[in-house]
């Protein structure tokens, strides 16, 4: 594998506070310079995490500076576009300006993001100082993120939040998304793009733009989502991670002067419906459209309820049985690879449709602590460590030698590297 010299702890944090400290643009933190330009949502949810022992201040910017972003719907986009760097789709597709519930102060995409920031500014208010004021600040934007999944986004009509686009899951090119992709119509629009043509190799991503358009011509309406809309999927990653956000949020409502108890009873909502609708066996995506079915390959993505500290005990037992069986962790060198290894479409080059990646190990690793599993918590410390340390800060890893994939410089695995390190 392309290694380098062996780091020691000291070394490695002061590389990862270097590659933070060139992306932040003053106001809030890149994803990767070039091919990242503007602040990506859970990207900085995640960069927050990583700087709440070292730079507080900055990481509370940081998720400021996101929330600028915020449709007056409580949509909390998952681009927001500082400034005006080349990037697509960029603004002129998105056309955020046009939109009255969107900010006039920022231009964003239409779409949102798995909804981290509540476990984030948990996080900093856990671990950083003097954070009560900003924790009162943010309190009721997180609140009006959460009301909108809710409702806006309930298309199922059962208590779980679906996504609308692929983009939306954070794994964009998961192999969970193949068959309601493939459901679509064929796109070919004329334009190409090297490095998108590169992650999806097919006319998906023609039709990545497609879905985009078509929600942006409905004005990004609500009833169109729910009557309309082609592709709708309740995904386990991204309702676990929600979960885990109103458990934060009931914590944190306290410190706000809030009432906890409707964000506790969010998440019992949640955590009803991740029993009821996604559970198989393991944790499966529900597919909205295509007839109403689970859609059977298991990912990364299928260990998010394991964030739920009250997820039934016979539940944990089966997913870490999958976890560290030769379907996941067991067979490779590095965890965890972002698709089961025996799926056909597994493929331990492409993005998150096999290479293994930094804030997904973390957010298991997460999981593994809350429910007391400190073996596998320490094994998810020490392999995302042992990752970075030889292949550096890249964007994601080859599960089984453990080379680095994608871009270099990536601004999570640098910063959620501080916090395994902590
Ligand atoms: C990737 O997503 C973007 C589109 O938003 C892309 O493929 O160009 C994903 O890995 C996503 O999770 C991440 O937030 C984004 C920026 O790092 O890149």
């Amino acid at each position: 594998m392309e290694g380098r010299p062996a780091v020691d702890d000291a070394a490695l944090e002061r590389e990862a506070l270097a590659v933070l400290e060139a992306n932040w643009t003053g106001v809030a933190t890149v994803p990767a310079p070039g091919l990242y330009p503007h602040q990506w949502s859970w990207d900085s949810a995640f960069v927050a995490i990583g700087m709440a022992r070292h730079r507080p201040a900055q990481a509370a910017q940081e998720l400021l500076s996101l929330l600028e972003g915020q449709w007056a719907t409580g949509m909390v986009p998952h681009i927001v576009f500082h400034t005006p760097e080349m990037y697509f789709p960029g603004p002129s597709v998105w056309r955020s300006q046009d939109q009255e519930s969107a900010p006039n102060s920022v231009l964003t995409s239409g779409l949102t993001a798995p909804p981290m920031h509540a476990l984030a500014v948990w996080w900093l208010w856990r671990h950083g100082s003097d954070m009560a004021g900003f924790v009162r600040r943010v309190f009721p934007a997180l609140a009006a993120q959460h009301h909108y999944l809710a409702t806006s986004r309930d298309l199922g009509g059962a208590g779980l939040a679906a996504i609308v686009h692929p983009w939306e899951s954070g794994m964009d090119d998961s192999p969970a998304w193949d068959e309601p992709l493939a459901a679509l119509p064929e796109i070919r629009y004329g334009y190409r793009n090297v490095d998108l043509d590169e992650r999806h190799p097919d006319s998906a991503h023609d039709r990545y733009v497609w879905l985009a358009l078509r929600y942006r011509n409905a004005g990004y309406r609500s009833e169109y989502l729910r009557d309309e809309h082609p592709f709708a999927i309740e995904d386990p990653m991204f309702n676990g991670i929600w979960l885990a956000a109103c458990m934060a949020l009931a914590e944190l409502a306290p410190v706000a002067g809030e009432d906890p108890a409707p964000h506790l009873e969010q998440a019992a909502r949640i955590r009803q419906a991740l029993q009821e609708r996604l559970w198989d066996g393991c944790f499966h995506a529900r597919d909205l459209r295509g007839g109403d079915h689970l859609i059977p390959i298991s990912t990364v993505g299928s260990f998010g309820p394991l964030l739920d500290p009250a997820l039934p005990a016979e539940r944990v037992v089966s997913l870490i049985e999958v976890l560290e069986s030769a379907r996941f962790m067991g067979a490779t060198g590095y965890p965890v690879p972002s698709c089961e290894i025996r799926a056909a479409q597994f493929d331990r080059t492409r993005y998150w449709r096999g290479p293994s990646w930094v804030n997904t190990n973390w957010l298991l690793r997460r999981a593994a602590a809350v429910h007391g599993l400190t073996h596998l918590t320490q094994l998810l410390t020490t392999g995302t460590l042992r990752l970075v340390r030889q292949a550096g800060f890249r964007e994601c890893f080859d599960p089984f030698d453990g080379s680095g994939r994608g871009c270099r410089d990536f601004s999570w695995s640098a910063a959620l590297t501080l916090d395994l390190l902590a």
